[in-house]
């Protein structure tokens, strides 16, 4: 039984590294477009390609833990497998009997805790940037609604707007299914944007993982989170929070664009966008209407 195991183990451990290597070189095939475009593809089994200089810490933090984890689980796995085949009760038929060694119980203490500590630094350092949402060059207050989400830019007057999933059948080519949405956020490249994250009915998840950012919306609280995008493009993230019979129709689309370009969209935005309330829609009622489908977001 152990042999079996230890079989299936080492083909499912073989299995998993060639496909992280081929998966490796095929990261983004979409980024040769004309503009540069951050969603999943098919057959994606790797993490994203990371968008914001936060999403590389977690990047780099996750394969390094892996490599580490590696390591561990391939020398535990030849270890048990020279004492199956060394100490069997066929070749070893008299066993000894000692049951304290000094230098091997030091070795397994000190060894672990200082792959422990390795492990710990970086990642008490991450949490530390991840949490440090100071000095941002502009905040986007996000609400979860059942099921759509609504952005309110807190330095533009009247700049408060929901964005609602487009259906499949108004899909403009282009846009990807059950994850492009009437009206994106806009922000500028290469700023800081805090986003202050609630929620209006039930527990909703603003969550764009090639951005590395993931906060729960919780009714009467505010978490935040912030993100810098360096590179000019379009990037997706979901509701990941379970909430509702429309759960899945709440993506996240967020534009970067250049600074002129974001100004520019502002002015837009505040001519054509009103102020919105939360009108509770009745749970027989089909997906959300694109409400502003008429609006020509400034490129
Ligand atoms: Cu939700």
């Amino acid at each position: 039984m152990n042999r079996v195991l230890g079989w299936v183990f080492g083909v499912v451990l073989l299995v998993g590294l060639g496909g992280h290597a081929a998966l490796a070189q095929s990261a983004d095939p979409t980024a040769a477009a004309d503009a540069y475009v951050n969603a999943p593809h098919d057959w994606q089994m790797w993490l994203p390609v990371p968008g914001s200089p936060m999403e590389e810490h977690i990047d780099w933090l996750m394969k390094y833990v892996l490599w580490i984890m590696t390591g561990i689980v391939g020398f535990v796995g030849l270890l048990m497998a020279f004492v199956l085949l060394r100490f069997n009760s066929a070749k070893n038929k008299t066993p000894a009997h000692f049951t304290h060694n000094t230098l091997v119980e030091v070795i397994w203490i000190v060894i672990p805790t200082l792959l422990l500590a390795v492990i710990i630094v970086p990642s008490i350092s991450l949490i530390y940037y991840e949490a440090d949402d100071s000095n941002p060059y502009m905040t986007i207050t996000v609400t979860g609604h059942q099921w759509y989400w609504e952005y309110k830019y807190d330095a533009v007057p009247g700049l408060d707007y929901t964005s609602y999933m487009i259906p499949d059948d108004k899909l403009q080519p282009g846009e990807i299914r059950r994850l492009s949405v009437d009206h994106p956020i806009v922000v500028p490249v290469g700023k800081k944007i805090k986003f202050e994250i609630t929620s209006a009915d039930v527990l909703h998840g603003f969550y764009l993982p090639s951005l590395g950012v993931q906060r729960y919306a919780v009714p009467g609280t505010m978490l935040t989170s912030w993100t810098i995008i360096p590179k000019i493009g379009t990037y997706y993230g979901e509701c990941n929070q379970i909430c509702g019979v429309n759960h899945d129709a709440m993506p996240i689309e967020i534009k970067a664009v250049s600074m002129d370009d974001y100004l520019a969209w502002i002015k837009v935005a505040q001519a054509n966008y009103v102020m919105n309330s939360y009108t509770p829609r009745p749970l027989s009622s089909p997906l959300p209407v694109n409400e502003f489908a008429d609006l020509a977001i400034a490129k």
